[in-house]
């Protein structure tokens, strides 16, 4: 394996047996704070640690192999979310990706070794250059890495460095028509190979949406990498959605189409149960789900209670957008 100074911290093999804090350090995750680890207080530091996760992995899974021509660069905007980042492991081993498994704790090994192949991002609709995009087109847009808080809305959390590129470069790229007020995103449909996709209780594929302002957003980000390597499967390879200020399920896996329009599209938590899961699903500590409160979440690893911040603590980017409407 290549060692060269030159790789991202995230692809150095040393990191594998590095203590999560020594690693943070590295990255300098506290520099937002102006201190390095050895710079906090005796009080700070045991905060600091008692935060660090404690993986409990469900399942050995090796994680996916650093590739050399994968070399993202940290957005200094983007590069700490106020909180320590969640150990890889448990982020590979907890998901949901319905099209797997209902079950958080199986779908990394239902899912291993699934790939779309050929994979191609087809983009539809309201643009001047419509047409299908490699994986390798859409990160010549702009590969970067962005570490963003990410909350679920079963009200668990965690904060990951996810890779890819912007939507905004991606709809500059495919020309994105003044008309379009909407864009529309699909998953992949393989009831084949993911066997959830077999429960017609749900409508397949999975289907979200954006208005166009929410698409253009700084923050809306097309990922294709977790921890500096693209996505593994259980966590919608090779292409997601991130939307770091809305619950989690805005945020489709393994897309393969885009469609700019000129009206709102349905989507798929939100036609299934509209009093649970609103089209909007901004995070807002004050809105309880119909069945359990939104006011704190728990950290993904070592449990942790935390207050949960409106949109998820990114008002400042995206609260603008709302201001014209009722809460939501
Ligand atoms: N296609 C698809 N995308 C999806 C889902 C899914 O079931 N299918 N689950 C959503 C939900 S509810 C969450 S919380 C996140 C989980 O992402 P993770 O497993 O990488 O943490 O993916 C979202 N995107
Ligand atoms: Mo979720």
């Amino acid at each position: 394996m290549n060692n060269s100074p030159s790789r991202q911290p995230f692809q150095r093999p040393e990191r594998e047996i590095t203590p999560e804090q020594v690693y943070h350090k590295r990255r300098k995750i506290l520099a937002g704070l102006g201190l390095g680890v050895m710079g906090l207080s005796a009080a700070g530091w045991d905060i600091y640690s008692r935060m660090q996760p404690t993986p409990k992995p469900i399942i050995e899974l090796p994680p996916p192999q650093p590739s050399s021509s994968y070399q993202p660069q940290l957005n200094s905007n983007f590069a700490q979310a106020g909180r320590p980042l969640s150990s890889e492991k448990d982020v590979l081993s907890y998901n949901n990706f319905y099209e797997f498994s209902t079950k958080k704790e199986e779908v990394a090994e239902l899912a291993q070794g699934w790939k779309i192949d050929p994979y191609g991002l087809q983009i539809e609709g309201l643009v001047d250059r419509p047409g299908t995009l490699s994986l390798e087109q859409v990160e010549k847009l702009g590969l970067e890495e962005r570490i963003y808080r990410f909350r679920c809305v079963e009200a668990w959390a965690m904060t990951v460095p996810w890779s890819g590129v912007s939507m905004a470069a991606l709809m500059a790229h495919v020309g994105v028509k003044s008309t379009a007020t909407h864009v529309a995103f699909y998953s992949v449909l393989d009831p084949q190979r993911m066997h959830g996709q077999k429960n017609t209780y749900f409508t397949w594929p999975y289907f979200e949406g954006l208005r166009i302002d929410e698409a253009a957003n700084a923050l809306t980000f097309i990922a294709t990498g977790l921890y500096g390597k693209r996505l593994s499967p259980q966590n919608g390879s090779p292409l997601r959605v991130v939307l770091p200020w809305k619950y989690g399920y805005k945020g489709p896996k393994s897309v393969v189409r885009m469609v700019f329009l000129a009206a709102q599209p349905p989507t798929f938590w939100n036609e299934l149960a509209p009093d649970e899961y609103d089209f909007f699903a901004n995070v807002d500590p004050t809105i309880p789900h119909k069945r359990w409160s939104q006011a704190s979440e728990r950290l993904l690893g070592n449990g942790d209670r935390v207050k949960t911040l409106p949109y998820n603590g990114f008002g400042e980017f995206v609260a603008s957008l709302y201001q014209n409407q009722k809460k939501s």
